[in-house]
């Protein structure tokens, strides 16, 4: 008997990726496993996590996703989708199954997991600052945990249910489709056509309105906000933590601050009072029309922290990131220097 080779619906995985991935699949098959994603999970995380569990759960061999607190921006997709989610407290210490983490490299962001034997670390951040040790490893940089999954998973296994989480996911990292790579529409638009949603209803599943306890914990997350006036034009720089910057950086940003970034720490530098942060870049419109870029300021950032070349930050000119390294008002004053200068150079020299 012949046996078709699998297809699969996007290319953000490579051949390695799939060996590994088939290796995970027949552990897992045997095992079960547990699945987990960074502290207060986002929908890319845990509509991962969904799509895996779903794929790698087999009778006899129980899959649970487990998870620190979420918040109420995935609300909507865990209840759309009946994820039925556990936390550390519900897993009982002598639970042998094998750990799988998805969107996250960092041990510092799986607050209550013991386990430290990790069968895979599925995630498309490359900087994890220390990084977690696994048995295998399926790293590859990409605009969304969700697009390396979905190119994981055979194109015949993944049913309705299972594109639906992974394109929610996708929507919620890459801002509705506005901050893509080259496999980003793609695979949203197969996993649409599978699940059988247009476009507005995975928008709203990534990003349901906030209400007021909604806003209440992303504005309980903000710290140490510094403002500065220049050119007429107001800077912002804070810091919160998790996948939080970015919701507070595209709030300030629409709330018309020409210039924020929201600092969050990932690890420790290597000084006692250093650290490194993942920085959330945001230029309102009117702005990045003028020449003042994102990007420019993200790169330019890392860059006089000293951060490798290989390393440093950009993007789009209204949105980018950056990791850097230093101590935090350090960081601060680079990062409103950077600003002011790309303000000069758009905008003419101030006399
Ligand atoms: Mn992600």
């Amino acid at each position: 008997m012949r046996v078709e080779k699998p297809g699969y619906i996007g290319g953000a995985a490579g051949p390695t990726d799939r060996n590994h991935f088939r290796r995970i699949a027949k552990i897992v098959a045997k095992e079960g496993a547990i699945i987990t994603t960074h502290d207060t999970p986002d929908v890319d995380g845990l509509g991962g996590a969904y799509a895996l569990k779903r794929h790698l759960e087999k009778p006899g061999a129980p899959v649970d996703i487990v998870t620190g607190r979420t918040t109420h921006l995935t609300d909507p997709l865990v209840e759309r989708l009946g994820m039925a989610l556990k936390g550390w407290r519900d897993i009982s210490a002598s639970d042998a199954r094998p750990l799988i983490v998805v969107d996250t490299g960092t041990p510092s962001l799986l607050t209550g997991c013991k386990k430290t034997d990790v069968l895979a670390v599925i995630d498309h951040h490359l900087v994890n600052n220390p990084p977690l040790e696994a048995r295998m490893k399926i790293v590859r940089k990409a605009v969304a945990g969700c697009q390396i999954i979905a190119s994981l998973i055979p194109a015949e296994a993944i049913d309705p249910e299972m594109a639906l989480a992974l394109a929610v996911g996708i929507a919620g990292d890459s801002e509705k489709l506005n901050d893509v790579d080259k496999d980003t529409l793609p695979l949203f638009e197969r996993l649409a056509a599978i699940c059988g949603e247009d476009k507005k209803t995975l928008d709203l599943l990534a990003y349901p309105p906030l209400g007021a306890h909604d806003l209440k914990v992303i504005l309980d997350e903000m710290r140490y906000i510094r403002t500065e006036i220049y050119r007429d034009r107001l800077i912002a720089i804070g810091e919160s933590c998790l996948e939080n910057p970015a919701i507070m950086a595209s709030m300030l940003r629409d709330m018309n601050v020409s210039v924020t970034a929201i600092l969050c720490e990932v690890g420790s530098g290597q000084t006692a009072d250093e650290n490194v942060y993942k920085v959330s870049y945001r230029v309102r419109n009117q702005d990045a029309g003028q020449g003042v870029y994102a990007s420019d300021i993200a790169r330019e950032t890392s860059r006089k922290c000293g951060m490798p070349e290989n390393m440093l930050g950009g993007g789009h000119r209204d949105k980018a990131g950056a990791v850097v390294r230093g101590t935090y008002d350090r960081l601060v004053q680079i990062i409103l220097e950077t600003a002011k200068e790309a303000m000069d150079r758009a905008l003419g020299q101030k006399v």
